[in-house]
């Protein structure tokens, strides 16, 4: 409790917001209660949004990323407190919660080039005397709802395009880590009173639960919502916007796979396969779930997998050594119990996955991360879970690999280890895998900023970030100029009262 006053006294975070109201704030890591909040008025907030939108729409692009440049700044100045009020809060090891706070930065760096470049085309037109470009204009307001497993850094992804592009944000984040959310309110109000003509409702923060949500997918005054969450979620908000033609840009669950060619290396392998399975102790959207592994190396493979297993500290998040922190809550271990009941109950042998530290926290959710061998890819381990459970399949030739690899709804990241460049190339190719994020030679989780991130089927087609993501806050506007004194009308039709 006090780490958490003084952290986020450090933030710059208001105390009079935290020590009363309806809503706990928890920490995953002991259960104890971090701060009681008050939920914020969900309309009211995108009252202010799209109030605020005006004065930025007209804004200059490259003024709207100065305030970003000075967010950039606000945040490396409190990268440590943030870093830390994320493991506090969201129980991932300190190494990844700094990691988050440098994903912020990286998007804010990144929004402000992108601030100079919301680029058009100029295109050729069939008719003389004419030009013909597109220009792309702000959308509106933007609702932004987040998860609890990347508590910060997905909103940095939205809300540094959104407001580079013009777009006031109304963001909902997950009722697991709210204090996360108003710190970040906190370091944007610095931010914005530096560059001292950002308006009011630029960015605001919904504290609430999945009725604040619903307000924000059902307010005709946000013609986007980006939300990340569970395939389950997506598959409720998605006709609510699609009915009054918002846009949706959904970033939903992923059941990412790797296949470990017979060419592999096994050292960056074992590394990778760790990372990616162990890292946040199973909670990315990008964990690797799913392994496929050729016969001629599965053996030398798992035994090397149990060992590494077998070493990674489980525990205190704020530990250095830890390298898997606890899950998130209670529900979270229950429904990887049931998965583990699941899988042995498909034919698959369980190594791991019992609960830890239970006698030191009977409130915290503590497991050793599981290896679970798996006869064949069955129900269990197409749906996609949200722990840390590894199901591991034996192939024997990369295509037999690669058609499991696909058969699953989900299609968010992949990767293949393989020092066979046809291989290689093939699941890179369109006959290859079918996911959004797609890597040779490392592990599915882990993506830089600069690309676009999102995948494809049950995982929503959505993408934020890097690349021309920014181009989902924009309206496109193609625009046609006669400079002739006459009117040739296009394909040549004719058109005159004689
Ligand atoms: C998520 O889990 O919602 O690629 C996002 C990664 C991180 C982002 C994960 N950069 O694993």
């Amino acid at each position: 409790m006090s780490e958490a006053i003084d952290l986020l006294a450090a933030l710059g975070v208001d105390p009079t917001l935290l020590s009363s109201g309806p809503l706990a704030a928890r920490s995953p890591i002991d259960g104890a209660e971090l701060g009681r909040l008050c939920p914020t008025d969900a309309a009211a907030a995108i009252g202010r949004a799209a109030a605020a939108f005006p004065a930025w729409r007209d804004t200059p692009a490259p003024r709207r990323g100065e305030l970003v440049r000075l967010l950039g700044e606000e945040l490396r100045a409190v990268k440590g407190a943030l870093g830390a009020l994320v493991t506090l809060e969201a129980g991932k090891i300190l190494q990844e919660g700094l990691g988050e706070v440098q994903e912020m930065i990286d998007i804010c760096d990144f929004a402000v080039g992108l601030s100079r470049q919301l680029y058009g085309l100029t295109i050729a037109t069939e008719r003389p005397g004419h030009a013909m470009r597109e220009t792309w204009h702000p959308l509106g307001p933007i609702g932004v709802i987040t998860a609890f497993n990347f508590p910060v850094a997905v909103w940095s992804w939205n809300a540094a395009l959104a407001l580079v592009c013009g777009d006031p944000v109304v963001w909902k984040p997950s009722e697991k880590t709210p204090l996360t959310a108003l710190a970040t309110q906190a370091i944007f109000r610095r931010a914005a009173a530096r560059f001292g003509a950002a308006p009011l409702g630029l960015m605001e923060v919904v504290i609430g639960g999945a009725e604040a949500g619903a307000t924000l997918i059902d307010d005709a005054r946000l013609p986007l919502v980006s939300a990340t969450g569970s395939t389950r979620m997506g598959h409720a908000i998605a006709p609510r916007l699609a009915a009054r033609f918002a846009r949706a840009l959904l970033e939903l669950g992923g059941n990412n796979g790797m296949i470990v060619c017979p060419s592999a290396d096994l050292d960056l392998a074992v590394n990778a396969i760790l990372f990616s399975a162990v890292g946040t102790a199973g909670q990315r959207c990008t964990t690797l779930r799913r392994l496929f592994v050729h016969a001629d190396v599965y053996d030398p493979l798992l035994a090397r997998l149990r060992a590494a297993y077998g070493a990674v500290k489980v525990g205190d998040p704020r530990d250095p050594a830890t390298l898997a922190g606890p899950l998130i809550d209670r529900p979270a271990y229950e429904a990887m119990q049931a998965a583990l009941v699941a899988a042995r109950a498909q034919g698959g042998r369980v190594h791991g996955g019992e609960r830890l530290l239970a006698e030191a926290h009977p409130d915290a959710y503590y497991v050793r991360p599981a290896l679970v061998e798996m006869p064949s890819q069955t129900a269990i381990v197409a749906a996609e879970n949200f722990a840390p459970i590894l199901f591991v399949m034996r192939h024997d030739n990369t295509a037999t690999a690669l058609s499991w690899h696909n058969a699953v709804p989900q299609g968010l990241a992949s990767s293949i280890f393989t020092t066979d460049l046809r291989e290689a190339e093939l699941f890179l190719s369109a006959a290859g895998s079918d996911c959004g994020i797609v890597n040779v030679n490392l592990g599915p989780s882990g993506a830089e900023i600069g690309g676009a991130f999102g995948g494809e089927k049950a995982t929503g087609g959505g993408r934020e970030s890097g690349s021309d993501a920014w181009r989902a806050y924009m309206r496109r506007a193609t625009n046609t100029v006669n400079y002739s004194p006459t009117l040739p009308l296009a394909q040549g039709i004719r058109f005159n009262v004689e």
